[in-house]
């Protein structure tokens, strides 16, 4: 089974030398596969009929001796999704002198994108196939008779509807989706990322199905811990909503992790255990993770690392998706407790100990954000410094705000005083949006509540 990383998030991509150590935390976490495929790398997506210049051309060879010496499978991605015309046999040409290119430097493993484009044939096209998806498969299987015919390797394909969403949730009735299971290659697997783009399990049910429909085991592109799509935020925290049930189901597990190199490295830890194990399980997986992690965390001015608790907590603040880690919720729910009622009874033993427990844990973040400065490692620091600012403000002015309502004010007090300026509250165009635009708990859209 393929295991590994795919660099395939918006945004900067990776330096050669973040490549090269993702290549060894890769293989420590004893998976196979490494796929190239940075979406705003203008070679791939925007300039995808262009051949490499030889720069670039022997920045993949050195990855591809790299991936090879730890015996990783280096796999290229070509985009030609956003303006290729299907029906014509000229572009397939240049699809397959891409790949000759990269061929005769000893790159023999690829993959074909079609994420992130609208789901329609052009009118140029439309007379020659049937739909969207016959028009890819009949590029994609060209493109793999090339290949195989030219002494190459293997070739994944990322369809247009990639997670359940895009079929409208409803897999077995995709004509898109059927008509990649009736026609593309069974040699070429197909990239599924669940339910949704990030998606909060992946049930072997639901895998069961979309393999049904697509005539194979789909291969997982794993969104779990991108960041592209909110850069506010970073997914430290280990894989989880996948059971160990879904091994036999699928053909690979891939991650695209977060965009900040130096956050990857429980993600892609955890995700090696998920792969590997019959049992897996989370806060094992953290455990085994974290243990690993924190000789990155040694301190420039003495041989001491940061204590494996204050890397816990730093990893808890910054977790996953749809959570923060148990005893960040914890917190806020202590603090959703005490702000339940408008004045509180600060005599109740129930405020005194709830004020407690979030003023040392306020102590803490503060701590972790003054240790993490100290950190020889200057790359790990400026990754996620911003983010554990952040955490150490918000939770300062919760504390300054739960201290004010302690001392019991009076009906006509207010918070904060007037001549006070909190600079870190958030403003521009996207908090004035979504401030006309009110969520409820259920996360429906209303205005003017
Ligand atoms: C996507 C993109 C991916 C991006 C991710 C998370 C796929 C197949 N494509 O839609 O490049 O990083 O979402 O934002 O996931």
């Amino acid at each position: 089974m393929l295991s590994g990383v795919i660099e395939g998030f918006y945004g900067r991509a990776w330096t050669e030398a973040q490549r090269l150590k993702m290549l060894d935390w890769i293989s420590a976490a004893k998976m196979n596969t490494f796929v190239y495929a940075p979406k705003d790398d203008i070679h791939i997506r925007a300039r995808w009929r262009e051949p490499y210049e030889p720069a670039a051309l022997s920045r993949l060879v050195a990855l591809n001796e790299a991936a090879s010496a730890r015996g990783i499978r280096f796999m290229v991605a070509i985009a030609p999704c956003l303006d290729i015309t299907y029906s014509d046999p000229s572009e397939t040409e240049r699809l397959t002198a891409r790949i000759d290119q990269l061929l005769a430097i000893g790159i023999t493993d690829f993959v074909l994108l079609f994420d992130d484009i609208p789901n329609a044939l052009l009118p140029v096209d439309s007379p020659h196939f049937e739909n969207f998806a016959d028009a890819q498969c009949t590029v994609a299987n060209t493109a793999y008779a090339h290949l195989k015919s030219h002494g190459g390797g293997s070739m994944l394909f990322c369809p247009t509807e990639y997670c359940a969403r895009f079929a409208g949730n409803d897999v077995a009735t995709s004509d898109y989706l059927n008509t990649l299971g009736a026609k593309l290659c069974a040699e070429i697997d197909v990239f599924w990322t669940g339910p949704d783009i990030v998606s909060e399990r992946i049930t072997p049910d639901s895998l069961e199905e979309i393999a049904a429909v697509l005539r194979r085991k789909p291969m997982i592109w794993e969104n779990f811990h991108a960041n592209d799509y909110d850069i506010r935020r970073v997914m430290l925290g280990p894989l989880a909503g996948r059971d160990s049930a879904v091994l036999p189901l699928i053909s690979g597990f891939i991650t695209n992790p977060n965009n900040e190199f130096d956050a990857n490295f429980i993600p892609v830890h955890t995700t090696g255990q998920f792969v590997c194990s019959r049992a897996y399980d989370p806060e094992t997986a953290l455990i085994n993770a974290l243990a690993d992690w924190q000789s990155a965390f040694r301190f420039a001015l003495d041989s001491n690392t940061m204590p494996l608790a204050e890397i816990r907590l730093l990893v808890e603040l910054l977790y996953q998706p749809f959570s923060c880690g148990p005893g960040v919720e914890r917190a806020l729910a202590h603090a959703r407790a005490l702000l339940s009622t408008h004045r509180p009874d600060v005599a109740s033993s129930a405020w005194i100990a709830g004020l407690a427990a979030l003023r040392a844990f306020k102590a803490s973040v503060v701590s972790l954000f003054e240790h993490l400065t100290e950190i020889d490692n200057r790359d790990l620091f400026y990754a996620l410094g911003p983010y554990v600012w952040e955490a150490r403000e918000e939770i300062t002015h919760l504390v300054s705000y739960l201290d004010w309502l302690d001392g019991a004010p009076g009906p006509d007090d207010v918070f904060p005083a007037e001549d006070l300026i909190y600079n870190f509250y958030r403003r521009g165009f996207g908090v004035a949006v979504q401030d006309i635009l009110k969520r409820d708990d259920e996360g429906r859209y209303h205005h003017g509540i």
